[in-house]
């Protein structure tokens, strides 16, 4: 079943029978590479479209992208690198799937761009190891704007040549952070450098890299067909354009939808068909599983954008959008993403490979009426040890989970630790798929 709902810009007129060459070629694709090639575009004149358009990056941090791209060297002599994030991985995300699937020339297009904008020659696409069709069609795509001249040498008798390879993961979350992506690319270990230095500086094989995500390099053609201002005035003030949203958990009609930047929230739940079985709203995570969860009602007053869920306390993070009604466990919702992160730590530091352990096991035996009154204490104060104390972000992404959830549904913790059970009654709960 098809997980797009909605597209409007880089998913617009896409389904599983219109994403080839040809099709992309009948909506207007390949038309702004070949505009820029062929009326000779300064690198300057391209990046300085992007920092107007405030594209923000869609991978979860909201860097700016055209800021980003200035960092570049773009007179280092050597080889420099664009490398594109696809290592989509989070529970809740699964957006760049859809791109990949519906629309791979969007990105191709949109890397060959981001490779001429910034004198690069070469680029990878490190996509998530248990997404195999994604792959296989993504090399296909490859290979259907290699024979068109897109890609290779002399593109579009330019002059400029651009390589891109398809790079296949194996499923390890952090192999998403962009330095332990570099360095399983190089064929070592995926575990997360230090930064300083960032990649645009020392990167893939300790070369200039700008690594961005799959969405963002998606959003560059459009954004120059379109022209910065336009692009940006798609969304609100630092908040440019359309984004997807991947909407699940407690809703009729979870999936991706493509709106834009700025749009009430209210809006995309009534896009999703509302609160499934028409229950009460109980909790939000507006940005994926590492963004702080937000009570319902006030979510109900915020906009889709990054400013707006930022004064909500939390981050839009990647769009993923997970909706839980009053049905909901908050120990048990907790637990489970305690547990993802536990898993997925690459145990390089102390503070992430105990911790993490630590808060799992202890929301575990608070769930399973084995807590005491102490625990929430204990949890507030592993977090506090854990955040700004590694090497990446993952260790901050298991703590916010945990400190947001005790600071909106304490009460529900504390009836768990007193009553040895859920304040929900076991018949009705449900805590994720
Ligand atoms: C040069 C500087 N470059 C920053 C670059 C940096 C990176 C970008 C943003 O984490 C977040 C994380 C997850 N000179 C620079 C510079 N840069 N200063 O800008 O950097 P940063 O460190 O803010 O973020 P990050 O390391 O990229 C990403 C959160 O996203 N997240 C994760 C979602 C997961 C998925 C998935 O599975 N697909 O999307 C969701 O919220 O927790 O905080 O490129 O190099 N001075
Ligand atoms: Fe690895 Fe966790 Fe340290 Fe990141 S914070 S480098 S995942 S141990």
């Amino acid at each position: 079943m098809s997980t797009l709902k909605l597209g409007q810009m880089i998913l617009k007129d896409c389904d599983e029978s219109r994403w080839r060459l040809a099709d992309y070629e009948a909506r207007g694709g390949y038309q702004v590479l070949r505009r820029i090639l062929t009326e000779n575009w300064s690198q300057e004149r391209v990046i300085e479209e992007v920092k107007t358009s405030a594209l923000r990056g869609r991978g979860g941090a909201g860097f700016p992208t055209g800021l980003k791209w200035s960092f570049m060297p773009r007179q280092f002599p050597g080889e420099k690198y664009v490398v594109c994030n696809s290592d989509e991985g989070e529970p809740g995300t699964f957006k760049d799937r859809d791109i990949l699937r519906y629309n791979p020339h969007s990105v191709i297009e949109g890397m060959i761009i981001a490779g001429y904008a910034m004198g690069a020659n070469r680029g990878y696409n490190y996509i998530h190891g248990e997404i195999f069709e994604v792959y296989e069609r993504f090399e296909e795509a490859l290979e259907e704007a290699r024979r068109a001249g897109y890609l290779g040498e002399n593109i579009l008798g330019s002059g400029f040549h651009f390589e891109l390879y398809a790079h296949h993961g194996y499923g390890a979350y952090i192999c998403g952070e962009e330095t332990a992506l570099l360095e399983s690319i190089e064929g070592k270990k995926g575990q997360p450098r230090f930064k300083p230095p960032f990649p645009a500086s020392y990167g893939l094989y300790g070369k200039p890299t700008t690594i961005n995500n799959t969405e963002t390099f998606a959003s560059v053609p459009f954004l120059l067909a379109m022209g910065g201002e336009q692009f940006l005035h798609l969304g609100k003030p630092n908040n440019g354009g359309m984004k997807i949203f991947s909407v699940s958990g407690h809703v009729n009609r979870p999936g991706n939808y493509e709106i834009p930047m700025g749009t009430p929230f209210s809006e995309l739940l009534e896009l999703a068909g509302g609160v499934r079985g028409g229950r009460k709203l109980k909790a939000v995570i507006p940005g994926g599983s590492s963004a702080p969860v937000v009570p319902g009602d006030v979510m109900m007053e915020c906009t889709m954008d990054y400013d707006s869920i930022a004064k909500a306390g939390s981050m839009l993070g990647s769009g993923a959008v997970i909706v839980m009604d009053e049905t909901t466990c908050m120990v048990k919702a907790l637990e489970r993403l305690s547990y993802f992160y536990y898993e997925e730590s690459c145990g390089q530091c102390t503070p992430c490979r105990e911790g993490t352990g630590w808060l799992y096991r202890i929301v575990h035996r608070i769930e399973h009426g084995q807590g005491r009154v102490e625990d929430l204490e204990l949890l507030e104060s592993a977090t506090s040890n854990i955040m700004g104390r590694t090497i990446c972000a993952l260790g901050d992404a298991a703590s916010m989970p945990v400190q947001s959830f005790i600071k909106h549904f304490r009460d529900e913790f504390l009836y768990h630790i007193e009553h040895k059970r859920c304040l929900v009654p076991p018949e009705v709960q449900w805590a994720g798929s």
